[in-house]
């Protein structure tokens, strides 16, 4: 099949998982075309292996916001004619479930071409930015016109139900997955140079426990940091390492060095492969607020780090309390303290949540997943065909 996937480049997960998504499709031999307006970060393994589209917009004296949805719109209606593209797969609503919506009907009227698009919700362009009044009529217009949605858990999925008013049975949960032959602790083996980095990162052989995100405010880094000051207090031998990059980065900084935690809460920026750091980390920690699946816990367990999040949105239907680490009341600085603590204190339960972890991994592994994707893509173009092909249309 030939499919159009269309998504953010950044370091958001919608993008990861679009990234991801195209290249195990075109593994399976599809004909992938990835669209987004720079080359999407995770874009490094097998890049051969699918086209990669980039969608220019003009920049013109009048305008103060340049029209990015009219670029994207005329960019896929020349992708689907030229690549002849089956159908239309956009991650995250805003602003992909319009302007599918628009390129299908420009293809339908003016070249009599049918293309299905399905959306992929995952998470704040529902619960958040989707819901501001500024977007919200279009999501939802784009969203009931859809010819298939997914959402990344159930709690996205009524999230929508109740945010757009969107029948339930039109919403199918697809989770997000991984690829854990390629992502295991046989790859920390293999790797010398991250016994090294260890040696560095925790030279009094202190315990690593990590965070990795975008750093934004729902990411309640401050939460963290808070916790794991307690928790030194506390006496535990540990470090803090934080991977990522964003707008609370140089507050959450300044609060570390508030907190007199500036030797022991590192932050190390974004890596290239986060791979490497879960490989030597004791524990991972999430302590946001919001979160519909949370696909950095899946990256952590599948590398054998135990859990400690909060206990929100989509996250208990990913990490279970108690098997694979512990889930905590959302910004309860005290119950994350202590959780950390309960992990790092006893080699037993952290061997048994290690290991759970691993095996929880493989319940979102690819092979479970991208077959479900693929069920969809064929069930949406025998829609479409049967009902081109019914007299009384
Ligand atoms: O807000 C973010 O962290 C980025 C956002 C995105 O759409 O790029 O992440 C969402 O999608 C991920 C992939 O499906 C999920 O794992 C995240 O939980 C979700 N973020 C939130 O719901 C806050």
């Amino acid at each position: 099949m030939k499919i159009g996937i269309v998504c953010y480049p950044t370091f958001g997960g919608s993008g990861i998982v679009a990234t991801e998504l195209a290249h195990e499709l075109a593994i399976r031999g599809n004909e992938v075309h990835l669209i987004s307006y720079s080359r999407p970060v995770r874009m490094y393994r097998g890049d051969g292996l699918y086209f990669f589209h980039q969608i220019p917009v003009m920049i013109y004296p009048l305008f103060e916001y340049p029209p990015y949805e009219s670029a994207l719109v005329s960019r896929l209606v020349e992708i689907a004619l030229t690549q002849e593209l089956d159908l239309l797969h956009v991650h995250y609503a805003v602003p992909f479930a319009g302007a599918a919506y628009m390129t299908k009907q420009i293809l339908l009227q003016q070249h009599n071409k049918h293309l299905p698009y399905i959306v992929t919700l995952h998470g704040t362009d529902i619960t958040l930015v989707g819901r501001d009044k500024s977007f919200a009529p279009v999501v939802q217009f784009g969203l009931y016109n859809a010819d298939a949605i997914t959402s990344v858990s159930n709690y996205l999925k009524s999230e929508t139900v109740k945010n757009f008013k969107i029948p339930q049975e039109r919403i199918q949960v697809i989770y997000n997955f991984i690829n854990t032959a390629q992502h295991n602790r046989a790859y920390c083996q293999k790797a010398q140079y991250l016994e090294r980095w260890r040696r560095f990162l925790a030279p009094r052989n202190e315990f690593l426990i990590c965070h990795i995100s975008n750093f934004r405010p729902l990411k309640r880094i401050d939460i963290l940091l808070q916790a794991f000051k307690i928790v030194l207090d506390n006496g535990l031998n540990a470090k803090l390492v934080l991977v990522g990059d964003g707008p609370e980065r140089q507050n959450m900084e300044l609060m570390a060095r508030d907190l007199g935690l500036e030797d022991k809460a590192l932050f190390l920026g974004v890596q290239e492969d986060i791979r490497d750091i879960l490989c030597i980390s004791d524990l991972f920690v999430l302590t946001s607020e919001s979160e519909s699946f949370g696909l950095v816990l899946l990256e952590a367990m599948a590398m054998g780090c135990p859990i400690v999040a909060s206990k929100t949105g989509g996250i208990p239907e990913v990490v279970r309390d108690d098997l694979e680490g512990l889930l905590c009341p959302v910004n309860d600085i005290k119950s994350f303290a202590d959780a950390i603590l309960k992990i790092l204190t006893n080699p037993d339960l952290h061997r048994k949540y290690v290991n759970n972890a691993i095996k929880r991994a493989r319940d979102f592994d690819t092979s479970k997943i991208i077959p479900e994707y693929e069920w969809l893509y064929r069930h949406v173009k025998k829609i479409v065909s049967r009902e081109l092909f019914d007299p009384s249309n």
